[in-house]
């Protein structure tokens, strides 16, 4: 957890610097801040094995980063974070957490209207405060207004990203734990939803006490609710609450079932058993005071009359169940069957790594080849490329390709661009220079407001360029913050097939775009897709499994993503 509490602070400090319109720092802050949130490692473990110097192997951590990173672990602060919090002393992180409002309109809100907090924005904004603020103050009040409307709507969730790697961690954990032979995670992790309301254990153990007792005890337990011998519910550090539950070995199969839902799904079947004089519970499938199944979840789906148990990820009721009973459920997309990655930034613009040390990272993850796809100049804070940077990139690219082959290394680095939509559909790069390139991606990294109309017109016009291989993100949102652009999704799934354009599914937790029900609508239609990580360091590269458990939830098999593919095959399949 320490690694959120310090990826926090630099987080705000790159907020404050950018108020103060200080150069460098708040995207130095930011870069430092991201990498350490997606990092699987624990910093205090690479410091205690490495000490300052471990520190500064992490992407975006340099010699000053990293020395606030040994102050904070050797004394729990950041003098220079505390000297700033006491002159601006405001819930950066909660107000940024709202659409709209970024450094300077958390500095304006503050310095005019003494606004500390989403509470004290909420009252102001609908009090009509913020209109009589200068220049954009009318529009501001309807956009935070709209803003604060959406966080309510979608709740307190979390990303699966941020959860899964905590879930495992405890799962690790109580495994140590004497008398446990198995631990499951539960529930919506299960299911790899996008995004989680609580982690939910079940454990198999000979002394269910001494579970409980660790789980009750762990340290990043902040409060715990209830403690029995079975049966644990704390609230984590995190603000997540967890739930335990030991359960017999005899019914493992059925408490799985149970607590895997979603409910919806578990309605359905419990239906299906009781049209067939069962009954279903945590416990077991039982007809009268007889157990007819209760030890694995393909006893139980096998005793209702499914052949197939329906994977975890698809577990909906959005027509699996139907399936299962015909033996129609396609076999999915494993979580190893990617052979290469397809969008990733670079320290050649807004990316914290440099391409080699992305293909080596490539490598490590078994890729057969990754894409190199840089933003382009339009996106001028992020230092997007010109044509003429491209071309350089380009020689670099091939600089380093020839280098692996001699080192007999078998990682293709490919040449992309993540190239920008203008405003009425044309590119911000030239065709001559995007011929050269082997992956085009193109995405809307503006003009979110558009109308339906007009976004989707602009979308299909760039789809229409021969050059343009992929759609990125295809609908812009990013979960919790900002709403997807207005847009036709169908018309674009049918400009796909039409144009032999690919759709991608980016992997990265807090986009996850496409969502599971456009990838089954594409699929349906026929449109191919590719999972990629749109990693910005080589710590996001490890985020494939989110984008692969959403084509999982897309009912998406191998065939239907490209980046499955060897190398040539995959070259072909583009346009
Ligand atoms: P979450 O936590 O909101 O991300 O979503 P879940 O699906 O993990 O929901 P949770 O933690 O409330 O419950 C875990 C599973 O337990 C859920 O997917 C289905 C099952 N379950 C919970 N409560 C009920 C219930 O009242 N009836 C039935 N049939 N199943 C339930
Ligand atoms: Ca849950
Ligand atoms: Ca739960
Ligand atoms: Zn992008």
């Amino acid at each position: 957890m320490v690694n959120q509490e310090i990826a926090k602070i630099f987080f705000e400090l790159a907020e404050i610097y950018g108020m103060d319109e200080v150069p460098f720092k708040p995207r130095a802050f930011e870069r430092a801040s991201q990498s350490i949130n997606s990092l699987d490692e624990d910093v205090s473990a690479i410091y205690k094995k490495e000490g300052i110097k471990g520190l500064e192997k992490i992407p975006g951590v340099g010699r000053g980063i990293a020395e606030r990173i040994e102050e904070y672990l050797k004394t729990g602060k950041m003098k220079e974070y505390d000297k700033l919090k006491k002159k601006f002393p405001v819930d950066i992180s909660g107000l940024s957490a709202v659409e709209g409002v970024g450094p300077k309109i958390i500095k304006l809100l503050y310095t005019r209207l003494r606004i500390k907090n989403v509470a004290d924005l909420e009252k102001a904004a609908k009090d009509g405060k913020l209109r009589k603020l200068p220049r954009m103050g009318a529009k501001l009040e309807v956009k935070i207004l709209k803003g604060l409307e959406f966080k309510k709507e979608n709740g307190n969730r979390f990303l699966l990203g941020e959860i899964l790697p905590v879930a495992r961690k405890i799962c690790e954990r109580l495994l140590e734990i004497k008398g446990v032979h198995k631990v499951e995670i539960a529930g919506s992790i299960r299911r790899m939803q996008e995004t989680i309301g609580d982690l939910d254990f079940l454990v198999i153990s000979e002394n269910p006490n001494e579970a409980a007792d660790f789980f009750a005890s762990m340290p990043e337990v902040a409060h715990v609710y209830a403690h029995g011998n079975t049966k644990v519910l704390v609230r984590l550090r995190s603000g997540i609450d967890a739930d335990l539950r030991v359960v017999p070995g005899e019914s493992f199969g059925a408490a799985l079932q149970y607590f895997t839902g979603n409910k919806d799904h578990n309605v359905e079947v419990r239906k299906i058993a009781i049209k067939n004089g069962y009954s279903l519970n945590e416990y077991g499938l039982t007809r009268g005071k007889k157990i007819i199944a209760s030890k694995t979840e393909e006893e139980i789906y096998g005793k209702l009359g499914m052949p197939q148990v329906p994977p975890p990820e698809i577990r909906l009721n959005r027509g699996e169940i139907e399936a299962a009973f015909a033996k129609k459920i396609p076999k999915l997309i494993g979580y190893d069957d990617l052979r290469g990655d397809l969008q990733t930034q670079t320290s050649w613009t807004d990316g914290s790594n440099s391409i080699e040390e992305m293909a080596r990272e490539a490598m490590k993850l078994g890729h057969e080849y990754i894409a190199i796809t840089d933003h382009t100049k339009s996106l001028a804070m992020t230092g997007g490329a010109d044509e003429k940077k491209l071309m350089r990139q380009m020689a670099e690219i091939d600089r380093i390709n020839s280098k692996l082959k001699k080192q007999n290394l078998k990682l293709t680095v490919l040449k992309g661009a993540e190239v920008n939509i203008m405003k009425d559909g044309s590119l911000d790069i030239s065709n001559e220079v995007l011929k050269k390139l082997d992956v085009v991606g193109a995405a809307v990294h503006s003009y979110f407001n558009l109308t339906r109309e007009e976004q989707t017109k602009r979308i299909l016009r760039a789809m229409e360029n021969p050059n343009v291989d992929i759609i990125f993100h295809p609908t812009g949102r990013i979960i919790n913050r900002r709403k997807p652009y207005e847009v036709d999704i169908e018309a674009i799934i049918k400009q796909a097939k039409k144009t032999k354009t690919i759709l991608e599914i980016d992997a990265h937790p807090w986009r996850l775009d496409l969502k599971d029900e456009h990838i089954r609508m594409a699929r349906e239609a026929g449109v191919k897709m590719v999972i990629d990580t749109d990693a910005h360091s080589v710590s996001e590269m490890h985020y494939l499994e989110y984008g692969i458990a959403q084509a999982r939830r897309g009912w998406c098999e191998t065939k239907d993503i490209i980046n499955t593919l060897p190398l040539k095959e995959f070259l072909k399949a583009l346009k």
